[in-house]
């Protein structure tokens, strides 16, 4: 395996694990020059079924528009070990860089360093805060997302209890938003009482110990909105281990295919899925674009959907995969 002149040890480590991603990641050569038909996707997470798919929508993309793509991934959703895949990326040069910011302004230094090195920046899932940095932005409208969170779990809940919202890490744009698009809905729910927001740190094992705490301290609980897949995953082993399923309704964004099944055998009641293999095409399109100095669009939405077990089927095609 080949890498960058500047390779340090933690480098070593993402970039095995890109290379493990999909097992069709590659690592960026040391050219040394710029070479604009190159681009590296650099996920927020290696070996996550989101992320996976992400890749696999922008790798058929890059193959039709003839465009190389590099993938690496930190092995853990992390501004310090995203850190030097972005600094590591600069020395190699590549045309564009498509970056989902494990935060959203721990990150704004190394990727404003790629720019300034000539590297165009695409941001695919999360974003800066900064938006002077990126050409373009490819994401859900995590926001609406956070919304339609709240409407199905009141439906679910027949508008009345108290509800838990499972986030992942503070500053990940994508979640907080959705996050704060549940808080905002509940506004119109006026049976519905908030038990605020508690975060999981991105682990599954923590998602399940909040869910245990939480019924300890709250037997009202009704529902559970959890804002990723680490939380919805979590959440209903957490549920299951205190023999509440079904009982406690969970909404949970994303579709891994433990959440699929999860839905399938009712410990979950309604998934959101996004379409990460379209934001991954369209973050390559882009990036493409701005390469050949043609127009980009600053802000793109992908679609997204509510998956219940009426309606999975129909729409298997929202599901993650875990390869391409
Ligand atoms: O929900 C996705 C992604 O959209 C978010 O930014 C981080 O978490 C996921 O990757 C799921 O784990």
């Amino acid at each position: 395996m080949r890498t960058g002149r500047r390779t340090a040890g933690m480098i070593g480590a993402a970039v095995t694990a890109a290379a493990m991603l999909t097992g069709c990641g590659g690592t960026v050569g040391d050219s040394g020059s710029t070479d604009a038909r190159r681009l590296v996707l650099i996920p927020g997470v290696a070996n996550e079924p989101f992320y996976i798919s992400m890749q696999c929508g922008a790798q058929e993309e890059a193959n039709k528009l003839g465009f190389r793509l590099d993938t690496q991934a930190p092995t853990q959703f992390d501004a310090s070990q995203q850190t030097p895949i972005v600094t590591g990326v600069i020395a190699n040069k590549p045309g564009a860089i498509l970056v989902t910011p494990t935060h959203a302004t721990a990150m704004a230094s190394p990727i404003k360093q790629a720019r300034d090195s000539g590297i165009e920046v695409v941001e695919v899932d999360t974003a800066l805060d900064d938006t002077s940095v990126a050409v373009s932005s490819i994401s859900s409208d995590n926001r609406k997302g956070g919304r339609l969170a709240a409407q199905t779990l009141s439906k679910l809940v027949g508008g009345n209890g108290s509800v838990l919202t499972i986030n992942t890490k503070a500053g990940t744009s994508t979640t907080d938003l959705r996050a704060q698009g549940f808080e905002d809905e509940l506004k119109n729910q006026p049976g519905l009482a908030s038990l605020g927001v508690q975060y999981n740190n991105n682990e599954a094992a923590q998602a399940a110990s909040i869910v245990t705490a939480t019924l300890a301290a709250h037997p009202d609980l009704v529902g559970i909105f959890a804002t990723n897949l680490s939380s919805a995953e979590g959440a209903a082993t957490g549920l299951r281990n205190a023999g509440k399923l079904g009982q406690v309704k969970l909404v949970g964004f994303d579709a891994s295919p433990k959440q699929v099944e999860d839905l399938r055998v009712g410990t979950v009641q309604a998934l959101i899925a996004q379409n990460p293999a379209d934001i991954g095409a369209q973050g390559v399109d882009q990036a493409a674009a701005a390469i050949d100095g043609k127009p980009v669009t600053r802000n793109i939405r992908t679609d997204m959907i509510a998956l219940t077990r009426a309606d999975m089927d129909a729409n298997a095609k929202y599901f993650y995969r875990s390869k391409c």
